[in-house]
């Protein structure tokens, strides 16, 4: 198979502005998840992920109409930077019936059909099957559509992966592998848990051509994504992408934090994605400090009206819960 010579050009004006939008609500909506859950609003656990914006960001600005996704237990982000709209996704978090699963899914199974989004999953690394069989599937019908799975460095740890990587490359699948290593796995750091810390080198093992990113850096993000998605595209198989990235909350609501250091957190915080990319846009001339309060003032109006229109939807009925649970056609 040729490959097609698709090289990724990131414009600022463009994905750079576009980004730096999309993180700024994503950042507004994950960092009321913490509240939400202290005022008992959500059933279960919520995963945020203040500050790996820039991952779900970056590979989303690649992706086309026809695109899949397959996310884990921390995918809200990934769900609204594939554009799930703010309402709908906070209203399925918080269980009530204009959710994307008539609220019977919650934070961690948010599914979207007409936006590819083939689901989160609070089965961690469950997604990486479900993002191989989707390839294969768009393989059979002669589609183009590349298949994205959105995963840990815990996750990472998962058989399937192995299982994934190998089909993928023997069969030629278009996955994407985006592997957001925060540096924790729940209170597990990376260190602890994998001998060899760069992760890029088990996809190479299996023959899938794997990168390293910048996880903080959209533009880098952006640029591996593209790339990741045209090789797809043109029937050259998978792309393994490492992010380095890092998330500022606690695992979930409630999580003491006590595996990791405050200077370490601080060290992360001062390479927030969304300070250096508007940093970078105004250094390039496409954003002004009074375009960027406004992308901050809009990001805040979007968050604070789907949390109005989620707290104003009623609770499914109970009768309900069996329902909606199986679909029969593919
Ligand atoms: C199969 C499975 N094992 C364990 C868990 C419990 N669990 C939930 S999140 C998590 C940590 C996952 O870490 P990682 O994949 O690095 O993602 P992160 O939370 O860092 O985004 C664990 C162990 C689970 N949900 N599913």
């Amino acid at each position: 198979m040729t490959t097609q010579t698709l090289t990724a050009h990131y414009d600022p004006a463009v994905q750079g502005f576009t980004g730096l939008a999309t993180m700024t609500m994503i950042r507004a909506f994950e960092s009321r998840m913490p509240l939400l859950s202290e005022e008992g609003l959500i059933r279960g656990s919520t995963h945020p992920s203040v500050g790996m914006e820039a991952v779900a960001t970056g590979v989303s600005l690649a992706l086309g109409p026809r695109d899949t996704i397959a996310s884990n237990h921390r995918g809200h982000a990934h769900c609204l930077a594939r554009g799930s709209d703010p309402g709908r996704t906070m209203a399925e978090i918080l269980g009530r019936v204009d959710g994307y699963g008539q609220g019977k899914g919650g934070s961690m199974h948010i599914g979207v059909k007409e936006l590819g989004i083939i689901g989160t999953n609070g089965i961690v690394g469950a997604g990486i099957g479900l993002a191989t069989g989707a390839a294969l599937a768009a393989k059979q019908q002669g589609s183009d559509a590349v298949a994205v799975v959105y995963f840990g460095d815990g996750a990472s740890n998962q058989g399937v992966l192995g299982e994934a990587f190998n089909l993928c490359a023997i069969w030629n699948l278009a996955v994407v592998f985006v592997c957001e290593n925060n540096h924790y796995a729940q209170s597990a750091s990376i260190e602890e848990m994998v001998a060899q810390p760069d992760l890029s080198q088990r996809g190479t093992a299996y023959g899938v051509k794997s990168v390293n990113v910048n996880g903080m850096h959209l533009d880098a993000v952006y640029e591996a994504a593209a790339e990741a998605v045209a090789r797809g595209r043109a029937g050259d198989g998978p792309t393994l992408i490492v992010a380095d990235t890092y998330r500022y909350l606690g695992h979930m609501a409630g999580d003491t934090e006590i595996y990791r250091s405050a200077d370490e957190v601080q060290e992360w915080k001062d390479k927030d994605p969304i300070g250096y990319l508007a940093r970078a846009l105004e250094q390039q001339g496409v954003l002004t400090a009074g375009q960027f309060a406004q992308l901050e003032a809009d990001a805040a109006r979007v968050v604070a009206e789907a949390e109005a229109f989620a707290r104003n939807s009623p609770y499914p009925e109970e009768f309900r819960a069996g329902t909606d649970v199986y679909e029969e056609t593919v």
